[in-house]
């Protein structure tokens, strides 16, 4: 059996089981827009029509029509228990194939991707491919687009790489990703415009499974015990080890309000920060020549942390978000929230200098290292506190003409409320917590061929990086093409895109601990 028709099948078997999951449960107080069939599944009709199950002929359409007539790439991802050497120690953890971060994914544009996933965890789990415009029977939702893999079992997702960038995945099962299932996802331009001599991928990540206890369902245990002052308590088991002093601060008050993103950073206190799996104390570094054009694409892969990136003193030249092309701009640093990417050149100054990773609004940092020329080689004690200058954050750019969306009236317009808070932990959208057991009970309707404007309206007093799976939206009528931007307390980003994607998808707020709290609902095409 081919790896197609076996995940067709088992997507089936999937939704037969979302059906039956959902309906043993309630479903009082089901007010928005197919609600009503939420127990028969995504076949069912709604108000407006029929859902375009994962399977669907159209989703097979949709990927038809995606650029071919490239190699078959396969890639293989083993989910497992792994050891990693983190702030000093050995530490339990979760990962893809005992690397940390997993193996980086590389295809080209019009290449087919054949990700053969083997699951020996404990748990159940899923592999999501973060940005990429891909059919949706490979997107990775379990009970959504596919069932969950259970411990010991295999799923393969195959689909076209469509649209060059840089892209991620990493683990859609609840806490997972706050572990160590993550990696970097490449697809390559066969027309690249950029030119440059090397790469540097960098995934930045904040971390705390394994060290001193914890872990984030023991940490989103504490969260949802409501925190009434709206300070981040879990500083008090967060402190940094003494061989970790500067690398970690306390959480709390001050500590963990950003200007920037609007007031509240973070709900947690991370005593390590990572970037390629690697801490402070041993800092990834990429060797290069002065004068040398260097290609940065920059991951954060982050739980609850956004990150302010830079390398002092040397200018970076924006040229992608979120893998779209934006037009070029010269910046100091850049504020990236979880899940976003930005792609920027810089030249290669004649001394060493450091990458920095602040955890924005937080005391955290970390770095690695562009060795360059001689000179001393950066620590920790002489990396900056601060990245200052020209400081921006990608959703604040402007799209590349070659990937504007065209003018065209909008079809379609979903308010998508951002609401909750800290006292109970709780969060939604439209006040609603999402269901997995029964997504449909929050679904807004969308069809194929609508101009889509989507309006994240944020009510919380705290920032959310608000995601899309399977489409690439265009923020506000110039902006950058993004699937994830940055949603600031009290403030709307209206964002757009053409409903060219057929299927069920999710869209969520990517802090971890929100989404799994319930700040995530799902885009349906109906038909
Ligand atoms: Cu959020």
């Amino acid at each position: 059996m081919s790896a197609l028709s076996k995940s067709s099948r088992l997507s089936r078997r999937g939704l037969f089981g979302v059906s039956v999951a959902a309906g043993a449960s309630v479903l009082a107080g089901c007010t928005s827009s197919g609600s009503r069939d939420a127990r028969r599944g995504p076949t069912a009709s709604t108000s407006s029509g029929v859902r375009v199950s994962p399977t669907d002929g159209a989703v097979q359409r949709a990927e038809d029509a995606r650029p071919g007539g490239g190699r078959t790439v396969r890639a293989s991802l083993t989910s497992a228990p792994m050891r990693a050497s983190i702030g000093g120690q050995q530490v339990s953890t979760w990962g893809y194939g005992d690397r940390l971060p997993g193996p980086v994914l590389r295809s080209r544009v019009g290449d087919t991707l054949a990700v053969a996933q083997r699951n020996r965890l404990d748990q159940a789990t899923t592999t999501h491919f973060h940005g990429l415009a891909l059919r949706n029977n490979a997107d990775g939702v379990p009970g959504l687009t596919q069932p969950a893999i259970k411990p010991g079992g295999s799923f393969t997702a195959t689909f076209k790489t469509a649209h060059p960038g840089t892209y991620w995945y990493h683990s859609h099962v609840e806490l997972q990703r706050d572990r160590g299932l993550y990696g970097a996802l490449i697809i390559d331009d066969p027309h690249e415009p950029l030119s440059y001599d090397q790469e540097w991928i960098l995934v930045v990540d904040d971390w705390l499974d394994g060290i001193k206890g914890r872990t984030p369902a023991k940490q989103a245990a504490q969260l949802a015990k409501g925190m009434p002052m709206g300070h981040d308590m879990s500083g008090m088991s967060g402190m940094p080890m003494p061989s970790m002093s500067g690398m970690s601060g306390m959480g709390g008050g001050d500590g963990t309000t950003s200007p920037f993103l609007g007031g509240d950073a973070g709900d947690v206190t991370y005593p390590v920060h990572l970037i390629n799996g690697r801490d402070p104390m041993r800092p990834d570094t990429l060797k290069a020549k002065p004068g040398q054009r260097i290609r940065l694409r920059v991951i954060n892969a982050g739980g609850d942390t956004a990150y302010r990136v830079g390398l002092p003193g040397v200018p970076m030249t924006l040229t992608h978000t979120d893998g779209f092309p934006v037009k070029h701009q010269r910046v100091d640093a850049i504020v990236l929230g979880m899940g976003e990417r930005v792609d920027a050149l810089i030249t290669v100054p004649d001394h060493p200098v450091p990458f920095v990773a602040l955890a924005e609004g937080k005391a955290g940092r970390t770095f690695a290292v562009l060795a360059s020329g001689n000179g001393a080689r950066p620590t920790m004690s002489s990396v900056p506190k601060t990245l200052t200058g020209k400081v921006i954050q990608s959703g604040s750019a402007t799209a590349d003409p070659s990937v504007q969306l065209a003018d065209r009236p909008v079809d379609q317009v979903h308010t998508l409320a951002l609401t909750g808070g800290m006292a109970k932990y709780g969060w939604g959208i439209n006040g609603r917590q999402f269901d997995e057991a029964n997504p449909f009970a929050t679904a807004y309707d969308i069809r194929a061929g609508q101009r889509v404007r989507i309006d994240y309206a944020n009510h919380t007093m705290m920032w959310h990086p608000m995601h899309l799976h399977g489409h690439t939206f265009q923020v506000g009528a110039t902006g950058p093409r993004k699937d994830t931007v940055i949603v600031k307390p009290m403030q709307t980003v209206s964002v757009f895109f053409d409903a060219d994607n057929p299927g069920q998808w999710l869209t969520h707020c990517h802090n971890a601990y929100h989404a799994n709290r319930g700040m995530m609902a799902v885009l349906s095409y109906v038909k």
